[in-house]
């Protein structure tokens, strides 16, 4: 055996365990380990049976996601299952933790298999762009049948032990996992069990009506929107119900081999490792301890409060929300009521999950009452002068050693601290609307910002299910800051000769949820145009039109009228809009073109890049992956692209610089690129060479 691998006999059972910390991925030594082992039980006169366990927190979580895209090492999982297979003496798998892909593979290849009941297991590749390759799409049908099968392996989710129980994946649920796992060894050998093949299975898989698989895949496809994956996945399944065993591993071996080569598959790989290396933040080590955050505060009732008062409640933290108007709080309370109740509608959630939420959720109208919060989080409105004088009161009512943090999404968190006489405890946290649903927290650190103030939002973010990520303190952080060269090339494109509906379907055809005229009809016009009077800066050309929507009263989706026209939510192209923009093209003399969807798109997207790599350079991102994790989770870039950073080192930076030379020449310094990247094209390296 290998060190990761041991053998030890209990009685006659042998009990082989992985030893592979944190989440005994089946690397190579594990591989190799385990071979040697199932070798020697075979040849170990003393064991008339094996269990097979992982150590530490968790059972086998998958194959080890760092070794794709790298030449594979034998021994492959393949022949490891295969030599299990071929086991003359029973195997059973004592599963605990999360048997996830690989780990699930493994356990569905032994001949029996116990759990205790917080197990979870599950066939999570499709989240990786890939489907489990060894085996699980052939097997797992085999004991639960198409429909289950095609639902785990096409969304990825877990289930827990009872469900795994009654659905035949786990044969029994077990108070103690190795005692267990070892009584149901000697049981098997005592009463001569003939060992049982999930391959050889072929009740669930045999006489399956083809409609099924027709009706699911329409469905499907509406769902799926740009991933690859899960039609490749569904097409496993179908194969585990039309072709034999052998024909169908050959298919899945051909399926995953398609989706590993896929750039989709290194793209959502790298947003896999990103999101948790988003969370280590170089200067702040696990000396740092975090505070525990018992309790939370929340100012301001609105929609961005309500939906961060409904995290905290979400797991099991009690919040107060603020609010000085009786009838602004009144609403956002039934706000936050309405949400909660229309999930439990959807089958989201359930009454009494959401009844034990809204216990933890009360309203006051005095700051009196929030002093006691190991947090509180300010959600008023985006104005400075305002949130100063929220954190002036704060600073007098909070008992010392709270977190002081903003919900501000642009505005300087330096400024906001020196409201308070505790500038240490003051941060940015930065939630995404609808903030109950969106994945990301960027948190903003200030100049005096300590490390332990640092360390409790990020543990924080992961607390209340959030994808955290740090940002220095800048006009927008990161993600608003890149957006804004976003938003304005799309006003450009729009004199120069598109219309909202061109470079909106361009973008969501590149894979975002929505393109930028649509996301503001859906923000509101006059949001914008606050912004812009707030500023007091001169009226610019590219924001023309978006000012005459305004002058219109057309502020969006909120007046059924803005970029487009609207009955209810369905947007349609206006015609009174399409005169708007011409109009305004012949107000400042633009000749008017016909503009390709390539140039819609990198007129788009490259500013992300370019601003991006102005941030990195700053030091405002630590690294070029967090402003990926920022993008795909707060702001719904596809994670099959891997981030507008990712996306463009895939394309090539020097093509991408070529592409932002060739914008500046034709649209002026707004196109400068950054120094960073014309570096990085000049030594010939990538994004990770920034930080040298
Ligand atoms: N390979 C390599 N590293 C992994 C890993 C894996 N499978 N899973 C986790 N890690 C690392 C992770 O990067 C982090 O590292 C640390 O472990 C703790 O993870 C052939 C092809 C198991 C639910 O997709 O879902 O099998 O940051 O922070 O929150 O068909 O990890 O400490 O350096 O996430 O407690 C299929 C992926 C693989 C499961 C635990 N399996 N992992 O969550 O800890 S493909 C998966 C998870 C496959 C076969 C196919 C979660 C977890 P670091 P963590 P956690």
């Amino acid at each position: 055996m290998s060190d990761v691998v041991s053998y030890e006999l209990k009685g006659r059972i042998a009990v082989i365990t992985i030893n592979n910390p944190p989440v005994n991925a089946l690397s190579h030594g594990v591989r190799k380990g385990m071979q040697d082992a199932f070798a020697k039980l075979n040849a170990d006169p003393g064991a008339d049976a094996a269990v097979l366990v992982g150590g530490g927190r968790t059972f086998i979580a998958g194959a080890d996601i760092r070794e794709f895209g790298k030449p594979m090492q034998e021994p492959g999982l393949h022949g490891v299952l295969d030599q299990m297979e071929a086991s003359k003496k029973p195997i059973v798998a004592a599963l605990h933790g999360t048997a996830l892909g690989g780990g699930l593979e493994v356990a569905l290849t032994c001949h029996w298999r116990v759990g205790i009941a917080s197990l979870q297991v599950g066939l999570p590749e499709v989240k990786l762009g890939l489907l489990p390759g060894a085996g699980g799409t052939q097997r797992l049908p085999r004991l639960v049948g198409p429909k289950m099968a095609a639902d785990m392996i096409t969304t990825g989710n877990f289930i827990g032990a009872k469900p795994a129980l009654e659905n035949g994946v786990i044969d029994e649920i077990v108070a103690e996992l190795v005692p267990g796992a070892i009584a149901f060894a000697e049981k098997v050998v005592a009463e001569k069990r003939p060992l049982r093949k999930v391959s050889e299975l072929t009740d669930k898989v045999k006489n399956v009506d083809p409609k099924f698989f027709e009706e699911y895949r329409a469905t499907l496809k509406k769902k799926v929107k740009g991933f690859l994956a899960p039609m490749h996945c569904l097409a496993t399944v179908e194969a585990a119900c039309t072709l034999p065993f052998a024909e169908g591993m050959k298919r899945e071996a051909a399926l995953f081999k398609e989706l590993h080569d896929h750039p989709q598959r290194a793209a959502q790989i790298h947003i896999f490792f990103s999101e948790r290396e988003a969370g280590k933040i170089p200067d702040i080590g696990p000396e740092v301890k975090p505070k525990e955050i018992k309790s939370a505060a929340v100012i301001g009732a609105g929609t961005m409060g309500g939906g961060i008062a409904m995290n905290f409640a979400n797991v099991g933290i009690p919040v107060k929300i603020l609010e000085m108007e009786q009838a602004n709080l009144d609403r956002g309370l039934a706000v936050i009521r309405k949400n909660y109740e229309t999930s439990v509608a959807r089958g989201s959630t359930t009454q009494a999950t959401i009844d034990k939420a809204l216990s933890l959720i009360s309203g006051t109208m005095s700051y009196d009452d929030i002093g006691d919060a190991d947090i509180v989080i300010e959600a008023v409105f985006e104005n400075m002068d305002i949130k100063k004088q929220v954190f002036g009161k704060l600073d007098q009512v909070m008992k010392q050693g709270a977190i002081l943090a903003s919900n501000t999404s642009t505005l300087d968190i330096d400024e906001i601290a020196s409201a308070t006489k505790r500038p240490e405890v003051v941060i940015g946290t930065h939630f995404f609307s609808p903030a109950n649903v969106m994945k990301l927290l960027e948190n903003v650190r200030g100049k005096d910002s300590s490390k332990e103030t640092i360390a409790t939002v990020m543990e924080l973010g992961k607390k209340i299910r959030k994808v955290p990520a740090l940002a220095g303190n800048c006009f927008g952080f990161i993600g608003n800051r890149m957006l804004h060269g976003y938003t304005r090339e799309a006003a450009e494109l729009l004199l120069e000769g598109a219309m909202p509906w061109d470079v909106d379907r361009v973008i969501v055809e590149f894979g975002l949820p929505m393109g930028p005229f649509q996301m503001g009809d859906l923000a509101g016009i006059d949001v914008g145009w606050r912004v812009r009077q707030g500023k007091g800066t001169p009226p610019e050309k590219h924001n023309r039109v978006a000012d005459r929507l305004y002058e219109m009263g057309r502020y969006g989706q909120k007046t059924q009228a803005g970029y487009y026209k609207y009955d209810g939510r369905n947007a349609t192209p206006d015609p009174v809009v399409e005169k708007l923009i011409t109009d305004t093209s012949a107000e400042f003399g633009i000749t008017r073109r016909k503009i390709s969807d390539e140039e819609i798109l990198y007129r788009c997207m490259l500013p992300l890049v370019n601003v991006g790599a102005q941030i990195l350079d700053e030091g405002i991102a630590i690294r070029s992956s967090d402003i990926d994790v920022i993008y795909v989770y707060g702001y719904g870039y596809p994670t099959y692209r891997g981030g507008p950073m990712f996306w463009a080192e895939q394309m090539g930076l020097e093509k991408v610089l070529g592409l932002i030379r060739k914008y500046e020449q034709e649209h002026g310094s707004r196109w400068k690129p950054a120094p960073l990247l014309q570096k990085l094209v000049d030594q010939k390296k990538g994004w990770a060479a920034a930080k040298a």
